[in-house]
């Protein structure tokens, strides 16, 4: 079976180790969201597809979900003592290695999808994993700029990790997402999926940013086979992070029933919500789109294996 899935950081990394662990013998292509990515210290960070790499890999710091396990700051703490920041980032020493390795073979004119391909030869993640464009994308948020009374554009990680999404974001913007091409094998693993899936992650900095890049939402929805995701909302709030804030820039409640709706039966097929929610799958199905409550907290890998199965099953279901 073939199985495409869109994948942001840390929801679409465990959401990947469990459907690894529900379909062993599968051949998984992942597209990653590179919208997070960062020039910082004149170095190429994509956090998404680290994030994926290094779960997959056996390298991730569990707890946390991002960057390297057994990690160490001495760089970044040189890097303060010469006054060099931003200090709010925190790149380790170890996760700094990727990202010189990745800016020397961008620099050597290595497309990222090659070079993610290089990264991935030391992680084995199991997985293809394909950045969903080649092009430079960056998500901006529109946030309040008290000191002139006005609005201004900050970098996703800054509204992100120094601001704690705790400002209101009033739109967000994937900068570059409409001249940027598919990568490489993007359209192609779709087109000859046999199931399309959306994990629990982001459904606007993350899958729609995917969904942003020119061809990729098109495709998905012509190719003919199930795509069913998965609500990253449960309980009416985010399971980690704060979709929440991004979703309310987009106008869409933080229920899973809104973000279904979002997605729309134009592209989904099947959706899951958490059993919390049992009673939002009459309006899902209402819109469209077939609808099941399965308990759908990532606790470990086979509560996370069980949710891959249950949208397998859905796949199926709705296919037949
Ligand atoms: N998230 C944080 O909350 N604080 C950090 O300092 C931080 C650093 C970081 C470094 C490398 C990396 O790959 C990811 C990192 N993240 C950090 C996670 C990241 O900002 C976001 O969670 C994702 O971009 C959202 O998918």
């Amino acid at each position: 079976m073939r199985i495409v899935v869109l994948a942001g950081g840390i929801g679409g990394a465990r959401f990947l180790r469990g459907l690894k662990a529900a379909a062993p013998d599968a051949d998984i292509t992942v597209i990653g969201n590179t919208g997070d990515d960062i020039h910082l210290f004149g170095l190429k960070v994509c956090p998404d597809l680290d994030t994926v790499m290094y779960t997959l890999g056996g390298g991730i710091h569990e707890e946390q979900g991002w960057g390297r396990t057994d990690e160490t700051f001495v760089v970044k703490e040189e890097l303060a003592a010469y006054g060099v920041g931003p200090e709010w980032f925190g790149l380790g020493d170890r996760d700094f290695a990727t990202h010189i390795v990745r800016t020397q073979m961008i620099g050597a004119g290595y497309p990222l999808s090659a070079v993610t391909e290089a990264l991935c030869a030391r992680w084995q993640p199991g997985v293809r994993l394909i950045p969903m464009t080649d092009d430079r994308v960056e998500t901006h948020v529109v946030v309040d700029a008290p000191d002139d009374g006005g609005r201004k554009a900050v970098h996703f990680q800054e509204y992100w990790v120094r601001l704690h999404a705790s400002v209101p974001a009033h739109a967000v913007l994937p900068v570059g997402a409409d001249q940027a091409k598919p990568a490489p094998g993007v359209l192609e693993a779709i087109g000859e999926a046999d199931v399309i899936l959306f994990p629990p992650s982001n459904p606007v900095v993350s899958i729609g940013t995917i969904l942003a890049v020119p061809g990729i939402r098109e495709a998905i929805a012509e190719a003919g086979v199930p795509v069913v995701g998965l609500s990253p909302i449960v309980g009416d709030a985010p399971v980690r992070g704060m979709a929440d804030k991004v979703l309310a820039a987009v106008g869409v409640e933080a229920t899973a029933a809104a973000v279904a709706e979002h997605y729309g039966s134009g592209l989904l097929d099947g959706w899951l919500v958490d059993t919390v929610d049992a009673a939002a799958v009459p309006e899902v199905e209402s819109a469209g789109i077939r609808c099941r409550a399965v308990p759908l907290l990532m606790t470990d890998v086979d509560a996370t294996a069980q949710m891959a199965r249950a949208a397998l099953d859905l796949a199926r279901e709705v296919a037949a």
